[in-house]
């Protein structure tokens, strides 16, 4: 582990919101542990181990029933802990993996067969060196006759140029928390309205309403209230289109490591009825990921 890394939290609360039966986590990572499955030596951080039982053990403390694990970059293109989690996990888990263009079709099967059903195009340049979109165009059409769908991840002031790219890939495209945006600059800016914009013209955009612990300029005092109206605004407006996760264990954080059942307690906030909350924590993501 990196000597500045922040551990995940060691003993969050028990939410005061219960979820709805059925509900999944769709977008949380398990690391390691790093003696049996090693980090990838190109990554750009080495985190504390979360392995899958503290994952699921997690999952059941805040009342949830599925998972949706994310490859992380510190792993780099070597699925094989996240494969042994899916698979581990009795069904209860489905994955999104990180895959080069040299990767098999064999591999894609076994991959699938294991629960995967997506892959991750990373664009945060503190996290991977850049890969190019041609590559990027090919791995979408490998990917897609499978019925994956692609997670990207990036931040705010990238969006404009990406957009075109955006708009050539085949499948459902799902944006990890919210593209980022720049809080400060409120819920109205014309920075997060492109992304608004974004999903309103493109039916098949799908983004995660999560990460208020990285997004949030007030912190958790307030139970990062200044996110509430950006995750509210796209629950509202796509309440088919969105999907929550805790983002366990929070690799990188800096200024303060979240208490998971505080972050369970933003959802009531952001999906304002039950009928928005089993959309957000159950159909959507049952619909992406297990049908
Ligand atoms: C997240 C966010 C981060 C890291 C990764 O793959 C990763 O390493 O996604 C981050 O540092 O913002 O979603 O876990």
């Amino acid at each position: 582990m990196d000597a500045n890394y922040m551990p995940f939290h060691p003993s969050p609360r028990k939410p005061a919101y219960a979820p709805p039966p059925g509900a999944v986590d769709a977008h949380c990572h398990v690391f390691g542990p790093g003696d049996v499955f090693p980090y990838a030596p190109e990554r750009k951080y080495t985190p504390c181990d979360a392995p899958k039982e503290k994952l699921f053990a997690l999952r059941d403390f805040l009342g949830f029933e599925r998972n949706v694990i994310v490859q992380a970059t510190c792993h780099g293109k070597d699925n094989r802990a996240l494969v042994d989690a899916l698979r581990a996990s009795n069904g209860l888990a489905r994955g999104v993996a990180s895959v080069g263009p040299s990767v098999s079709d064999a591999e894609l099967h076994d991959m699938h067969e294991a629960g995967v059903r997506g892959v991750r195009f990373n664009f945060v340049k503190r996290l991977v060196d850049a890969t190019p979109k041609e590559i990027y165009l090919g791995i979408a059409d490998r990917i897609a006759p499978l019925g994956w769908h692609i997670v990207v991840y990036f931040e705010a002031p990238d969006l404009e140029g990406l957009i075109p790219f955006l708009r050539q890939l085949p499948t459902t495209i799902v944006v990890d928390h919210m593209g980022r945006p720049d809080i400060a600059k409120g819920v109205d800016h014309p920075d997060f309205q492109r992304f608004v914009d974004l999903m309103a013209d493109n039916p098949n955009v799908w983004s995660k309403v999560s990460c208020p612990e990285r997004l949030s300029v007030d912190g958790p005092a307030t139970n990062y209230a200044d996110v509430v109206p950006f995750a509210r605004r796209l629950v509202d407006r796509f309440t088919d289109r969105v999907l929550w996760g805790t983002d366990w264990p929070h690799p990188n954080m800096t200024t303060h490591m979240p208490d998971d059942g505080a972050l369970v307690d933003v959802i009531p906030h952001i999906a304002t009825d039950a009928a928005k909350q089993k959309a957000l924590l159950v159909d959507n993501p049952m619909r992406l990921y297990w049908s």
